[in-house]
C-alpha cells in the first residue's frame, strides 16, 4: 500500500492544528514560519508567501525571502456589513499591501501581512465578526452562493443555507481561538472533531449553492453542489450535484478537471444533513496518500457513479429523489442597478480581477470606504470578483450613482461585454504556484479580444474569457470560452469550446503560445464564427459544432 503523503502526518501530529504555531509567530530570527507549521496555518485562513517580483533580487544580497502572509476571510455567500468592509479596509491599510482582493469564491484576501502583525489582524477581523476558520486547507472552504439582487426574499433563504452550511461544516477544534484570539489553553485531550476525525479531509473540499436561472457560481465545477429548487416563489428544496473540481498538473494525465453529476433531489430541510454525508463519504474514501489525487472529483470517477449514489444513501437511511427540473440561462453578473421585490435597489459594480486598490482613474479603496461609511447597506461579493452595493433605498440612489462616478468606480457603464465577464486568478507576484500573469494581464488581454471582435465585425458581443497563472484552475477556466492557462512566463495554454452556461468543459486547443500566437490563432477563428454562426451562438458552442475543438462526450445535465 502507498504511503499516506507527509500532510496527513503533519495533521495527524498537530493536536488539532495548533501545531507549533504560538512558537512559530513569536521567533523573532525570521519572518517565515516553521515548515509544518506552513500547512496548519492554512486551516486558519493564512498562507505563508513572499513577494516573487523581489525573490531573486533578495537571493543575489543573500537575504531571506521578503516573507508575508495573505490572509483569506470566511464569508459565507460573500455578504459583508458596512462595517466589516472598513475593518477590512482599515485593515489593508495598516498591516497588508492597502489592497483588497475579492475572490471568485466571494471571500476577501488581504496580501502582504507580516509575521508580526498576523495576530493583531486576526483580532481586527474577530471585533467585527469575521473569522478565517477553515479558508483554507483540507476542510471545507467558503460557502458561495449565487447572487441575484432582484430576487430579494430568495436570495436571502438562500444566502442563510450557506451560512447554515458553513457552519455546520465547520471544525469543531478551538485552535484559532487559541492561537490568534488569545482563547483558553487546551489542557487535556483535543477536540472530537465529528465530522471530520484526527486528520480532517483528504483535501480541499467546495460547496456552493445557486439559484437558477443564474449559474453564477458554476455550480459544475464544484465538489458539491445545490441548486434551489423554487416552486410558487417559495424555496422548497434543492437538487444535488457532486464530484466537480478544476485543479490540474501539466504533464500529469492523472490529473483533469471534472464537471460535477446531478445526484438527486432533497428538501429544504434536509440540506447540512446531506451535505455532512458528501463530505464524510470523502473523507473516508478520498485519496490520503496523493494530494494531486485527492479531491472528490477522483473518488467518484475511480469508484463510480453508482457506487457513490449507493453509499450515499447507506449514510441517509435510503436515496434521494430524483432532480427536480431546472434551468440556467445566464452566468455572468449583472452590471448597473436592478430592482428587487421590496422595492430596494442594488448596484452591481465591475472590480476588474477583484482587486480593490487605488489607481489614477479608479480609486476603489477611497470610494469604497466613502460608500460603507454612508451605511446605506450590505456589500456583496459576487462569485465572479465583482461587488453589488445592495439594499439601498430609492431616495439614496443618485447619490450613490454620483459617489461611485465621482471616484471612477462606474466602468461598468462603459466597459465591453468580454471587459466585463472576464476573470483572472491572482497569479504573480503573490502565488507560489504562478507561472505566468493572470491578474496584472487580464485588462490588456480583454482589450486584445475586443480589438479582435470589432475587427471581424462582431463588437459588443459576450465570450467568456479567464485567465490564470498555472493550470491550477483559481478563475474557473476550464469552463470558460477562452481560457489561457499559464504555462511560462508570458506562455499559455489556449483553450476552448466551453459553453456560456458552464456545463461543458473546454479543450486544449494550442500549447505553451505567446500573445502573438493566441492572437494570431483566434484572428481565423473569430473570421469563422462571424461568417458561419448559426443565429446566435456562442463562440464555444461554434468552436465545437464546427469541428475546431473536440469536446469529449461529458457534460453536466
Ligand atoms: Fe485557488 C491554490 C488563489 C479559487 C484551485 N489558490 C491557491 C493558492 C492558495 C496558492 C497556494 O496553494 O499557495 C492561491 C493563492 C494566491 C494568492 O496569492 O492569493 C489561490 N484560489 C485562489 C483565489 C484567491 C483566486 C482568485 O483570484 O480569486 C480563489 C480563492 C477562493 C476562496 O475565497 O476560497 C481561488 N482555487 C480557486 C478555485 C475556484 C473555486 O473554488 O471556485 C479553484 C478551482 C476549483 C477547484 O478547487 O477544483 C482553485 N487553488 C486551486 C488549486 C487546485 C486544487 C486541486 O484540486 O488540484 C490550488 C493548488 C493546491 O491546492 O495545491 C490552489
Ligand atoms: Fe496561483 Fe495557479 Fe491559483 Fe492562479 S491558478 S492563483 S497561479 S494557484
Amino acid at each position: 500500500m502507498a504511503d499516506l503523503s507527509p500532510v496527513e502526518g503533519i495533521k495527524t501530529r498537530s493536536r488539532g492544528l495548533r501545531g507549533t504555531l504560538v512558537e512559530s509567530l513569536a521567533d523573532p530570527i525570521t519572518g517565515a514560519i516553521a515548515e509544518d507549521d506552513t500547512q496548519l496555518i492554512k486551516f486558519h485562513g493564512s498562507y505563508q508567501q513572499d513577494d516573487r517580483d523581489v525573490r531573486e533580487e533578495r537571493r543575489q544580497q543573500k537575504l531571506e525571502p521578503a516573507y508575508s502572509f495573505m490572509i483569506r476571510t470566511r464569508l459565507p455567500g460573500g455578504v459583508a456589513t458596512p462595517t466589516q468592509w472598513l475593518a477590512l479596509d482599515a485593515l489593508t491599510r495598516e498591516f497588508g499591501n492597502g489592497t483588497l482582493k475579492l475572490t471568485t469564491r466571494q471571500a476577501f484576501q488581504v496580501h502582504g501581512v507580516v509575521k508580526r502583525d498576523l495576530k493583531d489582524s486576526f483580532q481586527a477581523l474577530n471585533q467585527v465578526a469575521i473569522d478565517c476558520i477553515a479558508a483554507c486547507g483540507d476542510v471545507n472552504r467558503n460557502v458561495m452562493a449565487g447572487i441575484n439582487p432582484a430576487e430579494s426574499a430568495l436570495h436571502a433563504e438562500v444566502h442563510a443555507a450557506a451560512r447554515g452550511l458553513s457552519e455546520h461544516l465547520l471544525p469543531r477544534t478551538r485552535a484559532y481561538h487559541e492561537v490568534w484570539l488569545d482563547g483558553e489553553k487546551l489542557a487535556g485531550e483535543v477536540e472530537k472533531e465529528p465530522l471530520y476525525g484526527p486528520t480532517y479531509l483528504p483535501r480541499k473540499f467546495k460547496v456552493a449553492v445557486v439559484l437558477p436561472p443564474h449559474n453564477d457560481v458554476d455550480i459544475y465545477t464544484q465538489d458539491l453542489g445545490f441548486i434551489a429548487i423554487v416552486e410558487k416563489s417559495q424555496l422548497i428544496g434543492f437538487n444535488l450535484t457532486a464530484g466537480g473540481g478544476l485543479g490540474v498538473t501539466h504533464g500529469e494525465s492523472a490529473t483533469f478537471p471534472r464537471l460535477a453529476d446531478l445526484i438527486g433531489y432533497l428538501p429544504k430541510e434536509r440540506l447540512n444533513e446531506v451535505a455532512a454525508a458528501v463530505m464524510t463519504t470523502q473523507r473516508d474514501f478520498g485519496d490520503r496518500t496523493n494530494r494531486k489525487h485527492a479531491r472528490l472529483k477522483y473518488t467518484i470517477h475511480e469508484l463510480g457513479l453508482p457506487w457513490f449514489k449507493e453509499e450515499l444513501a447507506r449514510r441517509l437511511g435510503g436515496p434521494l429523489a430524483a432532480p427536480k427540473p431546472f434551468t440556467f440561462t445566464t452566468r455572468g453578473d449583472r452590471f448597473g442597478w436592478v430592482e428587487d421585490t421590496h422595492g430596494r435597489w442594488h448596484l452591481t459594480l465591475r472590480v476588474p480581477g477583484g482587486r480593490v486598490m487605488d489607481g489614477p482613474e479608479q480609486r476603489w479603496c477611497a470610494g469604497l470606504r466613502a460608500y460603507a461609511e454612508r451605511n446605506l447597506g450590505e456589500l456583496r461579493l459576487t462569485p465572479n470578483q465583482n461587488l453589488v452595493l445592495a439594499e439601498i433605498p430609492a431616495s439614496e440612489k443618485a447619490a450613490v450613482t454620483a459617489l461611485v462616478s465621482t471616484f471612477g468606480l462606474n466602468i461598468h457603464e462603459t466597459a465591453t461585454r468580454v471587459a466585463r465577464d472576464a476573470l483572472a486568478c491572482v497569479s504573480l507576484p503573490t502565488c507560489p504556484l504562478a507561472m505566468a500573469e493572470a491578474e496584472r494581464y487580464i485588462v490588456a488581454f480583454s482589450a486584445r479580444m475586443d480589438e479582435l471582435l470589432v475587427r471581424h465585425g462582431l463588437a459588443g458581443e459576450a465570450v467568456s474569457v479567464r485567465i490564470t497563472g498555472c493550470p491550477n484552475g483559481c478563475a474557473r477556466p476550464y469552463v470558460a470560452e477562452i481560457a489561457l492557462i499559464g504555462k511560462a512566463p508570458g506562455r499559455y495554454n489556449l483553450m476552448l469550446g466551453s459553453d456560456a452556461l458552464g456545463a461543458r468543459l473546454n479543450v486544449l486547443y494550442r500549447e505553451n503560445i505567446d500573445e502573438t500566437t493566441i492572437l494570431a490563432a483566434l484572428d481565423p477563428l473569430f473570421a469563422g464564427w462571424a461568417a458561419g454562426r448559426q443565429g446566435t451562438e456562442s463562440f464555444g458552442d461554434w468552436c465545437m459544432r464546427s469541428g475546431v475543438v473536440v469536446i469529449p462526450a461529458v457534460s453536466a445535465a
